[in-house]
């Protein structure tokens, strides 16, 4: 397949005046029917010799082809076709016929449980019409659907409407795939909204008959984005109608099509029985994600694929500001940052690496990766960081005015802030430019009064990537007493070198320091710290992020020397966790959060970055004896957080509540441990809410008591594929090592199981490969059934099989055995004949 160049970037030849579109819906022969308005682009004069009028175009059927009102006939060229159009303004208009109902890929066209709907982002448009299918081509788009289905939507403002046909008009220019389609028997959860300037929009969530009572949370959530985004970046929203529609198939979680957000179910439908907290949270973080590309994303797009951050890492950004807005800063900054070294750094550490603005890709859809999106959210807090909150506040200003309608890149965002700010941000640049994790180290020194801080970088090489230079980092640093007072605030360190020292100046004592504050810059910080200095920490740190850490560092450790010496879990962790779970004047959520331990896969990475196999049979066995340490050494206070925490107002998933709910049900599990499971099913049987259900079901497989209420659980909600997602996933999650792939090989045959619904897929096959000693069991047979599940699922959805291989990209860190038969399972991939491009450059990718 042919690798395309960011450097190749050449402006299409000709502009888009107008869309015109008429679909007539037919499930197995949709006609689609384009008048579309051409004329030469003046910034692409240097292309007027040789003009090329090129259209994508992919598994269209031609009906007829039209310029200027005659019939011409397209030459076929790989990915589209090519004609001979005049140099001056013409009209081009075709018919095709497509089928939706065929169209198992999830992306185009498509058809789910009879409703219509599109997925064009980021190359889909091309299957549904002939079209320059790429973001810099902006147009106006006007629609006419015609169909016996009641509900017919599309992006922007509704025109006429009548039975089996509605218009629609979008007076945005936008990029084809922004395009949406929607048609179906669907009901509306309505309200309305008033921007600050007076416009009344209304608001909809559209679902399946029966899924109406699920709706209100995610109303809710819409309105709070967009009273934020005109409070806080000063954003209004720009039509008379916002639409969103909740999807059972979709390959992701939804898509921020122009007035016409499309959602998987799973990101949109809630109720305090059905959701867990959790869920709650993801669910109005999305909405406000997709709310938000509004304005960074659609009003200011991207001029190519390689400049995907420009969108999604800033939209990841404002989205996070918003949930630590709306719920608690803190506890949201750590979530973020376990999520961004589970799949980030794991990314950015294995042969997937890749800058957060590559400069080449086979296939998009492989780039909408932890990379792209996480950690182009952290470099937009770091510049936030270096030019202090007024000169970002100035920066985004000046970004929305200059560029409103444009396609922009990174470049465009940087002078941006350049300008507002008056800062060279050319070094800061090689973050966006170069590939893998800095590793930061310090070390200390004390003479006189001053104290010095001396840090190195290093980036080990990526793919592609051998040699690094510095970045610019800043570091939050402050200075704790020996007796817990703080004699130095946090202040942000500039460093710009290989190796820089930083001084303190004027203090009586050796200070203990707390570096990488509020997690500052997207780094591995490696420093060697004694368990009394982590325990210090833990106790007085001003900073809760590395409270927090601190705790997390003491529980590594302590895993590891598990792993190493076969020692016993280490004292000091337990009584400074003990500490701090007697401690009632914290946050029960921060509580919870210092409970969690490290991830399994999280310590197979510290192994291997220290030159060891990590053998992921001992580390969940070094989990269950750390686990169960605690179970006993915590068991009074444990009881007492149980009974304290239960929630007896009405359910609200608001941060106080779940927080709570977090710590008892943190709480039961080490209980469990130590009652076979009696408290669980007490919880069990009494939940009215599903945080609770689904904690006390997981704790009950957890001891193996879980086969009753397996069944009860199947029994109660085997009508809503949502909650039998988690039913499928919490059996194999929750399995021994040696039996996890057999109960996920009998889920896959499961009536219930489908290889055409991605979540279900998920929920099966992906809980099995986030259970890693399940995964990795030393006979392979997580492997084979990961492999097969994927063989088959390719020919039917290559995006969601090409992102699923992911699941391989550390096996180079494991022994030979088990590297051996990754690598011919992955062999087998790629030796399936027909491999879609999406799985075929992933494995490649993989395999290195
Ligand atoms: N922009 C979409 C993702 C599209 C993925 C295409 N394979 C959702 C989002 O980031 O908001
Ligand atoms: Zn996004």
């Amino acid at each position: 397949p042919e690798t395309i160049y960011l450097k190749d970037y050449k402006p299409f030849s000709y502009t888009v005046q107008q869309v015109d579109l008429l679909f007539r819906l037919a499930a197995n022969a949709t006609r689609v029917i384009s008048k579309i308005a051409f004329a030469p682009n003046p910034q692409a004069e240097d292309q007027a010799e040789n003009r090329r009028f090129f259209l994508h175009g992919e598994g269209l059927k031609p009906i007829s082809l039209k310029i200027d009102g005659t019939p011409v006939t397209p030459r076929e060229v790989p990915g589209g076709i090519e004609l001979d159009a005049p140099d001056a303004p013409f009209t081009f208009e075709a018919e095709v016929e497509i089928d939706p109902a065929a169209n198992t890929a999830l992306e185009g066209l498509y058809m789910s449980n009879g409703m219509y709907c599109t997925q064009c982002e980021a190359e889909g448009f091309r299957k549904i019409t002939y079209y320059p299918d790429r973001p810099d081509v902006l147009a106006p788009f006007d629609v006419r659907i015609e169909s016996d289905l009641p509900v017919l939507l599309s992006n922007g403002n509704p025109g006429t409407s009548g039975p089996g046909f509605a218009e629609w008009s979008d007076p945005w220019p936008k990029p084809a795939y922004l395009f949406a389609l929607v048609a179906g028997d669907l009901i509306a959860h309505p309200d309305t909204f008033t921007t600050r300037s007076g416009n009344t929009v209304d608001l909809n969530v559209w679902v399946r008959p029966g899924d109406e009572g699920k709706c209100a949370f995610a109303m809710e959530s819409l309105k709070k984005s967009m009273r934020w985004d005109e409070e806080v970046y000063g954003r209004e929203y720009d039509l008379n109608t916002f639409n969103i529609v909740a999807v059972d198939d979709f390959n992701m979680g939804a898509m921020e099509n122009k007035g016409l957000n499309i959602f998987n179910s799973s990101a949109v439908l809630a109720s305090s029985e059905t959701s867990t907290d959790a869920n709650f949270e993801r669910i109005e973080a999305i909405i406000a994600h997709e709310y938000f590309h509004n304005w960074t994303g659609n009003r200011i797009t991207c001029r190519d694929w390689f400049q995907l951050c420009l969108k999604e890492g800033l939209t990841v950004f404002r989205d996070a500001q918003f949930t630590a807005d709306q719920r608690s800063e803190p506890v949201k900054r750590i979530t973020d940052v376990i999520d961004l070294r589970g799949r980030q750094f794991r990314e950015d550490n294995g042969p997937l690496a890749h800058p957060v603005r590559p400069d080449s890709f086979v296939e998009i859809n492989n780039f909408y990766t932890a990379t792209i999106y996480e950690k182009g959210a952290e470099l937009i807090g770091m510049l936030k960081r270096l030019v202090g909150d007024e000169g970002y506040a100035k920066a985004l200003d000046l970004y929305f005015t200059r560029h409103d309608g444009e396609a922009c890149t990174i470049e465009d965002w940087l002078t941006v802030f350049e300008e507002a700010t008056g800062r060279d941000l050319g070094q800061f640049k090689r973050w966006y430019e170069q590939a893998g994790t800095p590793r930061l180290s310090f070390t200390e020194s004390f003479n006189n009064g001053t104290y010095t801080l001396t840090f190195k970088q290093q980036t080990p090489p990526t793919p592609g990537q051998p040699n690094k230079d510095p970045r610019v980092i800043p570091i939050a640093v402050g200075l704790l007493n020996p007796n817990g007072d703080e004699v130095q605030p946090t202040t942000m360190l500039e460093m710009t070198e290989a190796e820089q020292s930083f001084t303190f100046d004027g203090l009586a004592t050796k200070p203990i320091p707390s570096v990488l504050r509020g997690f500052s810059a997207p780094v591995i910080l490696e420093h060697e710290s004694d368990t009394q200095t982590r325990a210090f920490l833990l106790a007085h740190d001003t900073d809760p992020f590395n409270r927090w850490q601190a705790g997390r560092d003491l529980a590594q450790e302590s895993l590891l020397t598990m792993l190493r010496d076969g020692a016993g879990p280490d004292n000091a962790y337990l009584d400074a966790l003990l500490s701090l779970l007697r401690d009632d004047t914290q946050d029960p959520a921060f509580r919870a959060l210092a409970l969690g331990l490290p991830g399994q896969d999280d310590i197979a990475q510290t192994l291997a970055d220290q030159g060891q196999t990590p053998d992921p049979q001992a580390i969940w066995e070094a989990f269950e004896t750390l686990k169960h340490a605690r179970a006993e050494a915590f068991q009074d206070v444990a009881t007492r957080l149980y009974a304290q925490y239960q929630v007896t107002a009405p359910y609200s998933p608001d941060a106080e509540q779940s927080g709570a709910r977090a710590l008892a049900n943190a709480a039961m599990g080490m209980i469990n441990r130590l009652d076979g499971g009696a408290l669980a099913q007490k919880q069990f049987d009494s939940a009215d809410n599903m945080t609770q259900q689904l904690a006390a079901l997981s704790a009950l497989i957890a001891v193996g008591k879980g086969d009753a209420a397996v069944a009860r659980f199947y029994d109660q909600w085997q009508a809503d594929r949502l909650v039998i997602d988690k039913w499928f996933s919490v059996q194999i999650t929750g399995a021994r090592p040696d039996e996890a792939a057999d109960v996920a090989q009998r889920l896959t045959q499961h009536p219930d199981f489908t290889m055409k619904n991605p979540n279900r897929f998920r929920a099966t096959l992906g809980a099995l490969a986030m259970h890693p000693a399940g995964f990795h069991h030393a006979s392979g047979k997580g492997y084979a059934l990961l492999a097969d599940n994927l063989i088959a699922l390719d020919p039917l959805n290559p995006q969601t099989t090409a992102r699923m291989c992911t699941s391989f990209q550390t096996w180079r860190r494991y022994d030979a055995d088990r590297q051996a038969l990754i690598k011919a399972q992955l062999e087998r991939l790629l030796a399936t004949p027909d491999l879609s491009r999406d799985t075929t450059e992933m494995v490649s990718r993989i395999l290195g």
